[in-house]
């Protein structure tokens, strides 16, 4: 069964997939592998890892740490194709569709293609829409492009189907990480119901309330980073409000 197929199955069953983001970057060298040890406790259905930026060269290291720790799937969320490694389950094959940079809507994927395709990595293609969640992110910067207003659901909803429209498999609303406005629940539920495919729903999700409204309105994955980095334990709450259909 391909990675994708498992995360559809996870939330037909349970109501909502649950991912946490780890970036494997230096400054998180102490604390990744307990941050994996723990969603290997915690009801974590795969592990996205992924950052904008890496400050040293030992991220390839580290994801294969990750690798060998996790008993979930590990699934690379590139800032660039620099990242691509055989040490991923999958990869989410993503284009940046709210914005205009032609690099980040087709340059990088055809760069990064024919090693996907040498590796052997299941790519998942994602439809990025980066939403303005109050705050100059990471992805907003390195990518040049300015992300649509949260106000604006109608544009929002216009890319999510024009992501449908071109076969991609999922759709990634993006508030970017430590975002201090997470995606609103009305941008969630109305783009979920305008499109068919699943939606990934993440940035500033600071609570397992939080997580429990945007599940309930329509997300199918949500990733949660920033609010767990730092409070492992909470983990297993978030894991409780995102498996909303448990009994
Ligand atoms: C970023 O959606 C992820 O791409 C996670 O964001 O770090 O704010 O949880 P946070």
């Amino acid at each position: 069964m391909s990675v994708f197929q498992s995360l559809i199955d996870v939330y037909n069953n349970r109501g909502a997939c649950y991912v946490i983001l780890i970036d494997p970057d230096n400054k998180n060298d102490d604390s990744i592998l307990s941050q994996v040890e723990m969603a290997n406790r915690s009801e974590v259905d795969a592990i996205f890892v992924g950052g904008s930026l890496m400050m040293d060269g030992k991220s390839n290291d580290r994801v294969k740490k990750i690798k060998q720790v996790a008993k979930i799937p590990v699934i690379l969320f590139p800032g660039g194709v620099n990242q691509i490694n055989s040490n991923y389950d999958a990869m989410l094959f993503l284009s940046l569709l709210s914005g205009r940079n032609p690099h980040y809507l087709i340059g990088e994927q055809v760069i990064s293609a024919p090693i996907v395709k040498d590796i052997g990595l299941e790519a998942i293609s994602t439809g990025y829409i980066l939403l303005d969640g109050g705050n100059v992110t990471s992805v907003e910067f390195m990518s040049g492009t300015r992300p649509i207003p949260m106000d604006k659901k109608d544009i929002v909803a216009s890319h999510a189907l024009a992501g449908q429209y071109l076969g991609m498999k999922s759709i990634y609303l993006e508030a970017g990480s430590g975002a201090k406005n997470h995606v609103t629940e009305e941008i969630v539920e109305f783009v979920s119901n305008f499109i068919s495919i699943p939606l990934i729903v993440g940035g500033g999700i600071s609570s397992p309330e939080i997580a429990s409204k945007l599940v309930k309105v329509g997300a199918s994955i949500i990733v949660i980073g920033t609010a767990i980095e730092e409070k492992l334990d909470r983990m297993l709450d978030f894991a409780k409000a995102i498996h909303w259909k448990d009994k």
